[in-house]
């Protein structure tokens, strides 16, 4: 009797596994995957069924700018750094097929970490210039995976911008939000320094040495600044497919101003919620998703943070929208602050600086808020960095009417400027000096380096509309 019951189950079972198994695998159809340039990333995948997709990839070895004024000799995929983003399903069948360039210099291939199989695709897919393989592998795990090319020398091949990511949509799809973008992470090596203008060719010695002359998002510098920063709007949720190709570096990921909601740590399946900095590892990735409350710039950072200052490492998302006083106020108060035992010194030093009645003292006092607040970017000698910090000496920016002048210390500068005939397309934050420190300091860079002599009064700063301050933590 049991013997009987346990038999007719298991029949029933194995019919129906006979009947669901080839179901799963099966693939209905193809078509073309479409590839896109960073910072987008194709349309989510909508249909329900697996299909055969083609993805073609181009390799194409080419000059570009790394920084403003610096050109480097990049080798890509689909011709951008980081390469074409590629999204498919999991269990979708993919036929790839690698074409390089005649133009290149190199044989290249491509390593894809979605792949299961030897080398990740990296020897069926070896091409010489003006050829093109063909090999093809199914898309078993779902995840967020970097590809990149594994010729040797393949630290230079990475060096040079060859990663990408390819993202394989598990089997119902992610949530929907209403943003989502590409951003990925390189180091790189030049012979000249950082911001060393003209042609600059890859240096193999600090390479080996892992001491990057940039760390960039998006092969370039401000490649997400100015009018190329991402957009979002005041309620929106934003999801940033994040990657880093290396060669060398791990990346700190962190977006000042937001907490990320939920992280797909290393780009699997598993959900951590509520992180403020989220590990990528070389060859790496990570998908963060937070919504958006608040109004202003949210800086993209590797929290290593000399990185971000002096290498490039630095994004910035605009959000548009109604501002929320209850989320985040914006400055309320700025009160004297005199504590007991403190008192001496600082009312001594409070007195200095209101008692500041001559110019002479403002550009004493100026001197010293200059070097403890401005040297840093803009050089002890005012002449700042090439490419990265405008001067302050002799600067035609600071020929407009003050009241501008004082907004960019007050509050802040972002977007593209010129001075002295150089394009700069940095972010300076807003320091958070008082009334008197910003009088002071702009009357020492007024009468100092050639400059106008101007002096600047406290109650000319304070006449100057303060915005919300971004790019703190
Ligand atoms: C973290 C680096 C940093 C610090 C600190 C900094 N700045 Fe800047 N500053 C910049 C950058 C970058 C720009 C250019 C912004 C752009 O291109 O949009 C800039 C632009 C300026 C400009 C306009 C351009 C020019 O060269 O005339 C002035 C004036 C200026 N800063 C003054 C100051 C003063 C005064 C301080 C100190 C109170 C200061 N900055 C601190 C980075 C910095
Ligand atoms: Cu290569």
């Amino acid at each position: 009797m049991t013997n009987k019951f346990f038999y007719i189950t298991f029949s029933v079972i194995v019919s129906w596994l006979f009947y669901v198994i080839p179901a799963v695998g099966e693939i209905k159809g193809e078509e073309q995957a479409v590839l896109t340039s960073p910072p987008e990333v194709p349309p989510p995948i909508t249909r329900k069924h697996n299909t055969k997709v083609f993805v073609k990839l181009e390799v194409i070895e080419k000059k570009m700018k790394i920084s403003d004024g610096v050109d480097y000799t990049f080798w890509t995929f689909g011709g951008t750094v980081p390469g074409s983003f590629i999204r498919v399903k999991e269990g979708d069948q993919i036929e790839f097929s690698l074409r390089n360039h005649p133009s290149s210099k190199m044989p290249h291939n491509i390593d894809l970490h979605a792949v299961t199989g030897p080398g990740g695709g990296a020897s069926a897919s070896f091409t010489l210039p003006g050829h093109e393989s063909v090999f093809s592998f199914k898309a078993m795990n779902p995840g967020l995976y970097v590809y990149h090319c594994a010729t040797a020398p393949v630290g230079m091949h990475i060096a040079n911008g060859m990663y990408g990511l390819i993202l394989v949509e598990p089997k119902d799809g992610l949530p929907k939000v209403d943003r989502e973008y590409y951003v990925m992470q390189g180091d790189f090596y030049t012979k000249g320094k950082y911001g060393k203008q003209g042609y600059q060719p890859f240096d193999m010695e600090k390479a080996i040495d892992e001491k990057p002359t940039y760390v960039v998002f998006n092969g370039a510098t401000n490649s997400m600044t100015g009018d190329k920063s991402l957009k979002a709007k005041v309620g929106e949720t934003v999801r940033l497919f994040v990657g880093n190709g290396g060669p060398n570096l791990v990346s700190s990921f962190h977006v000042i101003g937001e907490i990320f909601d939920k992280v797909y740590i290393e780009g699997g399946s598993n959900i951590n919620k509520n992180v403020q900095t989220t590990l990528v590892p070389a060859g790496g990735s990570a998908v963060v998703e937070f919504k958006v409350e608040v109004p202003g710039n949210l800086v993209i950072v590797d929290h290593s943070i000399f990185r971000t200052f002096n290498k490039g490492s630095l994004g910035l998302i605009k959000v548009d929208g109604e501002s929320n006083k209850d989320v985040f106020s914006g400055k309320t108060a700025d009160n004297v602050y005199l504590p007991e035992g403190g008192a001496i010194q600082k009312v001594h030093d409070k007195e200095e600086i209101s008692k500041a009645s001559s110019p002479e003292e403002q550009f004493r006092l100026g001197k010293n808020t200059f070097t403890q607040n401005c040297a840093a970017c803009h050089q002890p000698d005012g002449k700042g960095v090439k490419g990265a910090f405008p001067p302050l000496a002799s600067s035609d920016f600071l020929k407009q009417e003050t009241k501008k002048i004082i907004g960019v210390v007050k509050n802040g500068l972002s977007g593209s400027i010129t001075v002295n005939g150089e394009v700069y397309n940095g972010v300076m934050p807003a320091l958070g000096l008082s009334d008197e420190e910003i009088a002071n300091v702009l009357t020492y860079v007024y009468g100092s380096w050639g400059n106008s002599k101007k002096v600047i009064k406290a109650s000319d700063v304070k006449s100057v509309v303060s915005k919300t301050i971004e790019g703190g933590h």
